[in-house]
């Protein structure tokens, strides 16, 4: 019997993207799991008709259980993401990325399913003295969303170690890409960039605008989940999902006006809670084991995205 594939949050920016890429590698059954707290069914609209799309939270064993039981792989992307949002309102986010999430795997290990790959988030390191960061690195949250992406990793790693489940965590740099959403003042910083310079306003930089980031196109991190699902003898352990290179703000907003032939100046305001300063990915161990392999330069992927967004308004 053909096993489905779950993606919990798939009706996300990035779970959409695994969705499409899982129906492109020819997946039989593929179920969404979302509440639609952050997520839109129009992420779907193009594979509606050839997925399995149900309402359903996570923070609800008794929900998803029956969902999740029997799968080939889980997906697990649902969360609420954000380190501003996580330190203004941190029950939710508490509540869905610790609780959630485990009992997203002890659905997965109840259930038999194969192998559940897990959205983890380069927040874990905090500031390191070195660049890039590197898997062995001791994680030093800043935040609460920090803390709780890195107890799901955590997580992850115990129910490989002490029930068996197969789990890989993807430490996921900064993605970007179409279909981010740009309507929260919690939206990742190149949404909102998009936005502002479409509508011809000034962003706000918090701080000098010098901090950097391993900004990693959707497409990229969806092929390696794909990577993820499949390699051999990787349960319990955590990869970086990132390019390698590390980009300032200031550098992203340069760029952005130059793709658009715009001249707009940016506005600064004072540093965020919480910011972690440079990150960057080192991919050797992805590469590795996983055989990662990102084919967007941040240019490319920066094009593409503002001819996303420009067509989409
Ligand atoms: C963190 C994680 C990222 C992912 C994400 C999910 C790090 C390094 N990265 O992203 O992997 O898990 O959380 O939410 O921890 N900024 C502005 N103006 C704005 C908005 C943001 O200057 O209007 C700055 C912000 O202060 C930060 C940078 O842009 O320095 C990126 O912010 P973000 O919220 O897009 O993502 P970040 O880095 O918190």
């Amino acid at each position: 019997m053909n096993r489905h594939y779950v993606v919990t949050g798939g009706a996300g920016f990035i779970g959409s993207a695994i969705v499409r890429s899982l129906l492109r590698e020819g997946a039989g059954k593929v179920l969404v799991i979302d509440n639609l707290l952050t997520g839109r069914e129009s992420n779907l609209d193009e594979v509606r008709a050839s997925i399995d799309f149900q309402r359903a939270d996570i923070c609800n064993y008794q929900e998803i259980a029956p969902l999740i039981a029997g799968a080939a792989v889980v997906f697990h992307e649902a969360a609420i993401p954000s380190v501003p949002r996580s330190i203004d309102d941190p029950v939710p986010s508490h509540e869905v990325n610790i609780d959630g999430t485990f009992n997203v795997l002890r659905a997965a290990r109840a259930g038999g399913v194969g192998r559940v790959v897990y959205a983890a988030s380069s927040s874990a390191y905090g500031d390191t003295e070195v660049l890039p960061k590197v898997e062995s690195m001791k994680p030093s949250p800043k935040s609460p969303y920090a803390l709780q992406k890195l107890v799901g990793e955590y997580y992850a790693g115990i129910f490989a170690g002490v029930y068996g489940l197969e789990t890989v965590s993807l430490r996921y740099f900064n993605v970007y890409g179409p279909r981010q959403d740009p309507s929260s003042p919690y939206s990742g910083v190149l949404s909102l960039f998009m936005k502002a310079v479409l509508e011809r306003k000034s962003p706000t930089l918090f701080g000098d605008g010098e901090q950097s980031r391993d900004f990693t196109y959707v497409e990229d991190v969806a092929a390696l989940n794909l990577k993820a699902a499949r390699a051999p003898h990787v349960s319990g352990n955590v990869y970086n999902a990132g390019n390698g290179d590390r980009i300032t703000l200031n550098q992203a907003w340069q760029l952005l006006q130059r793709i658009e032939g715009a001249g707009i100046p940016a506005l600064y305001g004072p540093p965020r809670a919480g910011d972690v300063r440079d990150s960057q990915a080192d991919t050797t161990a992805a590469v590795r084991d996983l055989g990662h392999n990102p084919q967007f330069s941040f240019e490319a992927g920066m094009r593409l995205t503002l001819d996303w967004y420009r067509n989409s308004r």
